[in-house]
């Protein structure tokens, strides 16, 4: 049989799995001043897609901590062609092409070229594009600097949280790229399964709880909002993830609504971004680029969950 052509070959394995690079930049802003980068106002410079969802993650808890004033952003355009993202006004560096910041910190780079990334504007250099660090960073070390949500890492829940992380980013946000990058029928499957699996147990879990760990999101509810936003839109039927809907498990989808009607949170979601740029960039999974009609999504309905 011959063998599909990957998306990303370089992330192939033999029997046809989806497995992503690792992240190259993982500095940290430091609160008490030890390392390179110390903590400042204005000084560090967050790029993003509205599109990608671990940039998504990001600004929310950029947004939720109101660091607007004190980290920069830019937002890259939604279609990435082969020479990857450009932006066009950019106030952080001037950029005109996300490359330029990679090349800049790591000459001859050549991996992937990947949103979001953290900037330093005083020493030039990336110091991370890891969403996990990132959405860290700004939840713990930006304390001084942020208002806003404070406990989006509650000390005393950091195992569960560090735990429930793994499995949600393994089967679900990473989960839905497995089943759409694989190139076997056998590898599809697999991460399509046991995507549902998680999903249903979610169900499960949301039946009791207002949200994953209680009466407040934490940053697990974040990190499981940025896929079920785009999963009835995109991945449902681009990356073939069709088993169900998010609006047919009655619990998930009150649950997205409840995260989105948080103050904040809706002004993150561009589904104008989120479909184009799915859509119109994975040419070997959608070759003639266009971008479908639906879905018809009421997020703004009451979610009915205030109670549990
Ligand atoms: N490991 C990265 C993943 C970031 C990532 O894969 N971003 C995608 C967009 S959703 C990207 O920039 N892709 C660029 C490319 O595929 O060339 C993180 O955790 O931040």
């Amino acid at each position: 049989m011959e063998t599909a052509r990957a998306q990303f070959p370089a992330e192939q394995s033999e029997d046809g799995r989806f497995v992503r690079q690792e992240d190259a930049f993982r500095g940290w802003v430091r609160a008490d001043g030890s390392g390179p980068y110390p903590l400042a106002a204005g000084r560090y410079h967050l790029y993003v897609s509205l599109a990608c969802p671990w940039a998504h993650r990001t600004i929310i808890v950029r947004k939720l901590r109101a660091l607007e004033n004190v980290i920069g952003m830019t937002v890259v355009d939604p279609i990435r062609d082969e020479r990857g993202w450009r932006m066009d006004r950019d106030p952080g560096a001037g950029f005109s092409w996300l490359s330029e910041a990679y090349e800049a910190s790591s000459p001859g780079y050549t991996a992937r070229v990947t949103v979001p990334v953290l900037w330093d504007t005083l020493t030039k250099r990336i110091v991370s594009n890891s969403d996990d660090d990132i959405m860290r960073m700004f939840e713990t070390e930006f304390t001084p600097l942020a208002s806003g949500w404070s406990d989006l890492y509650p000390a005393a829940l950091a195992g569960e949280i560090d735990a429930l992380n793994v499995l949600i980013y393994e089967t679900v946000n990473d989960g839905v790229y497995q089943a759409g990058f694989a190139t076997h029928q056998a590898a599809y499957e697999a991460a399509a399964y046991r995507l549902f699996a998680t999903l249903d147990s979610l169900e499960d879990r949301l039946a009791t709880r207002r949200y994953l760990f209680g009466a407040a999101p934490v940053e697990t509810d974040w990190r499981l909002f940025v896929t079920l936003i785009r999963f009835d839109a995109v991945y449902y039927g681009h990356f073939k993830c069709n088993l169900r809907r998010i609006v047919d498990f009655p619990n998930l989808w009150g649950y997205l609504r409840d995260l989105y009607q948080i103050p904040g949170v809706a002004e993150t979601v561009d589904f104008d971004h989120i479909k184009r740029h799915y859509y119109a960039t994975h040419d070997d999974i959608n070759p003639t680029r266009i971008v479908p009609i639906g879905p018809l999504l009421d997020l703004t309905a009451p979610p009915g969950r205030a109670g549990l």
